[in-house]
C-alpha cells in the first residue's frame, strides 16, 4: 500500500446526480483519486466493507475501475463485487448493492452526458439502501475532497474483469459478476413474462433504442432472449466509450432516428429509448409521443395490472417540475401524492419508508421501490404488461387516461450552453421578483403565488432550499424554471411549462401552452438577460 500526497480540489462538489466534469478533467493526475478518498472519508472509511462497483462503460471506465478497485483494497475493504467488464447498469448496480446487502456502491457514469475522451464523465456513490448519498452526505464529500493531502493506493497490475468469477487485490476479494443475470431475475418477479411473450407471439412489434450505451445487453437478453421479441428489436444494442457519437439522452430531439419510426408508415406497435446508464426511458406509442409525466400518470393508474404491484401503491411521488398528472390519479386511488426536489435521492427516504411505491421525475425518469434508482427497463416493461393485460394501443390507453382525469398539457425547454454568470443574474432577478407577483396579470393569465421551492424531508426532517422558482396560476398553469445540475459547461436553464385542460385533448402541446411559454419570458427576461430567444431542446 503506498500513501500518495495529493493536491486538494476545491471543484469536486457533487451536482443533482454525482460528481460530472469532462474526461480529461477526470484524467488529470490524483482527479479521480482525490474524489475516491473523499467518498471513503465521508462514509467513515470502507475498512471491513463489501461495495459494488461499476459503470455505463464510457470512455475511462475501464481505467477508472482498476483504480478504485486499488484504493478500495489500500483502505481495507473485504469485497468489491464488479459487473464483467467493470460495466452496470444504475438500477442494475443498485439492486446488486440491496441483494447482495453491501455497504453501497460506486456507479461510474455522466448518464445523460455524452462519453468520449473530449465528452464526459461521472462518479457517485449509492448508499447501502440502493439509492443515490443524500445530500448530507454528498456535502461531507465535497468537504473531503477540499481539504484532501493524501491519498491510500496498493500497486499492482490490473486485474481481469473479463472472467466470471471471484479473484483478489491486496487481500480484499474481488468477485465479478453477470450484469444482467441479477437483474434480469428481479424484473421476472414484478411482470408477467408469459403475457408479454404471449403479446410478441401474436404478432406485437417494438424498437427499443439502446442509443450504444450500457441497456443493450440487458434489453437484448430480457427482451429478445425471455420475452421473444424478434431478433432485431434492440437497434445500437452494443455499448461503446463513445456511444457512437450518439447523445445518449432519451428524448424526441436525440432520440429521433427512433421518433422518425415510431411516427412512420410502418411504425411498429411499441417504441422505446433509454439513457446512458440505464436509468431513463422514453415510451412511444405508435404515432404518439409519452410525455414523461404522462407515463408516470399512465403507470400508477394501471401498477395494480402488474403481479409486482397487485396490492395498490402505498404512494406516489414527483420531482417538483414533473407534471401534476400523477397528483389526479393518486386522488382517484385514494393514496399519498409527494413532491420532492429534482433528483433521484430525494425519494430514497419515501420509498425506504414504505410512504412511496413509484416515483417518477418529467426527465424521462421512473422508478419503484424495486430499486432505489430510476430505471428505464423496468418502465418498458411495465408498459408492456399493460398492454399486454388492456390489448389497447398506446394512443388508445392515452386517450382513455386523458378522458378520465384531463390532460396536463406539459413541455421543457432547455436553453443549453449559457454564460453562466447570465444565467446566476438571470435567476437572481427573478428571485428578486417574486414577493411582487401574486395578484399580477401576464398575458391573460393571473399570478396566485410565486416562490423558491423549498423542500423538508417528512421522514428525517432534513430541509432542501432553492430548488427552483415556481410561477402558479389561477387557472391551474405553472412555470417553473432552475439551472441544471449535471452540466460541464456554462449553465443549463430549464424551464418547465404546464397548464391543465378538461377537453380538447388533441392540442399540439406547444400550441395549447403558447400563452404560458410568453409569460415565462416575460417574466424572467430570457432575451435579455442570455440573449436566447429559442429553447435548443423541447421535450
Ligand atoms: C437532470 C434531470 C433530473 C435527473 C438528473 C439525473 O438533472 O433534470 O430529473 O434526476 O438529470 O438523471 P438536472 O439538474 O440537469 O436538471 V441521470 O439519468 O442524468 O443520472
Ligand atoms: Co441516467
Amino acid at each position: 500500500m503506498t500513501t500518495i500526497q495529493t493536491v486538494a480540489f476545491d471543484d469536486q462538489k457533487p451536482g443533482t446526480s454525482g460528481l460530472r466534469k469532462k474526461t480529461n478533467v477526470f484524467m488529470q493526475p490524483h482527479y479521480l483519486e482525490n474524489f475516491v478518498q473523499a467518498i471513503f472519508n465521508a462514509i467513515g472509511g470502507v475498512r471491513g466493507k463489501t461495495l459494488v462497483l461499476g459503470g455505463d462503460g464510457r470512455f475511462y471506465n475501464d481505467r477508472a475501475v482498476q483504480i478504485i478497485l486499488r484504493m478500495a483494497a489500500a483502505s481495507g475493504a473485504a469485497k468489491v463485487i464488479v459487473g464483467q467488464g467493470g460495466v452496470l447498469s444504475t438500477p442494475a448496480a443498485s439492486n446488486l448493492i440491496r441483494q447482495r446487502k453491501t455497504d453501497g456502491g460506486i456507479i461510474l457514469s455522466a448518464s445523460h452526458n455524452p462519453g468520449g475522451e473530449d465528452e464526459d464523465f461521472g462518479i457517485k456513490f449509492n448508499m447501502a439502501n440502493g439509492g443515490p448519498a443524500p445530500e448530507s452526505v454528498t456535502e461531507a464529500m465535497f468537504r473531503e475532497a477540499s481539504v484532501l493531502v493524501s491519498y491510500n493506493i496498493t500497486e499492482t497490475a490490473d486485474i481481469d474483469l473479463g472472467a466470471l468469477g471471484e479473484t483478489e487485490i491486496g487481500g480484499m476479494a474481488v468477485e465479478v459478476v453477470d450484469c444482467v443475470a441479477d437483474y434480469a431475475a428481479l424484473m421476472e418477479t414484478l411482470f408477467d413474462f408469459d403475457a408479454i411473450r404471449a403479446m410478441f407471439a401474436g404478432g406485437f412489434t417494438m424498437r427499443f433504442d439502446a442509443m450504444c450505451a450500457v441497456t443493450g445487453p440487458y434489453a437484448t437478453e430480457i427482451l429478445e432472449g425471455r420475452l421473444g421479441a424478434a431478433a432485431g428489436t434492440v437497434t445500437h444494442g452494443t455499448p461503446l466509450p463513445d456511444f457512437g457519437g450518439m447523445h445518449p439522452d432519451p428524448n424526441p430531439t436525440w432520440a429521433h432516428e427512433l421518433m422518425d419510426e415510431m411516427m412512420g408508415p410502418n411504425a411498429p406497435d411499441f417504441g422505446a429509448a433509454s439513457d446512458g446508464d440505464g436509468d431513463r426511458n422514453m415510451v412511444v406509442g405508435r404515432g404518439i409521443y409519452v410525455s414523461p409525466s404522462d407515463s408516470l400518470a399512465v403507470l400508477a393508474a394501471n401498477a395494480h395490472l402488474a403481479k409486482g404491484y397487485a396490492k395498490g401503491l402505498a404512494g406516489v411521488a414527483r420531482s417538483m417540475p414533473t407534471s401534476a398528472a400523477v397528483d389526479r390519479v393518486a386522488v382517484d386511488l385514494g393514496i399519498a401524492a409527494y413532491e420532492t426536489p429534482t433528483g433521484w435521492k430525494f425519494f430514497g427516504n419515501l420509498l425506504d419508508a414504505g410512504r412511496a411505491t413509484l416515483c417518477g421525475e418529467e426527465s424521462f425518469g421512473t422508478g419503484s421501490d424495486h430499486v432505489r434508482e430510476k430505471d428505464g427497463l423496468w418502465a418498458v416493461l411495465m408498459w408492456l404488461n399493460i398492454l399486454a393485460v388492456r390489448k389497447q394501443s398506446v394512443a388508445d390507453i392515452l386517450a382513455a387516461h386523458w378522458a378520465k382525469y384531463g390532460r396536463n398539457y406539459y413541455s421543457r425547454h432547455d436553453f443549453e450552453g449559457v454564460d453562466k454568470d447570465k444565467a446566476d443574474l438571470m435567476m437572481g432577478s427573478l428571485r428578486k421578483s417574486l414577493a411582487g407577483l401574486p395578484g399580477t396579470q401576464i398575458e391573460g393569465l393571473t399570478i396566485s403565488a410565486a416562490d423558491d421551492f423549498a423542500y423538508t424531508d417528512p421522514v428525517d426532517g432534513s430541509v432542501s432550499s432553492k430548488q427552483g422558482v415556481r410561477i402558479l396560476f389561477e387557472d391551474g398553469s405553472r412555470i417553473v424554471m432552475r439551472l441544471s445540475g449535471t452540466g460541464t459547461q456554462g449553465a443549463t436553464l430549464r424551464v418547465y411549462l404546464e397548464q391543465y385542460a378538461e377537453a380538447g385533448f388533441d392540442r399540439d402541446p406547444q400550441e395549447a401552452l403558447a400563452s404560458v411559454i410568453r409569460a415565462a419570458h416575460e417574466l424572467a427576461q430570457i432575451t435579455h438577460f442570455t440573449g436566447r430567444t429559442e429553447p435548443d431542446v423541447i421535450t
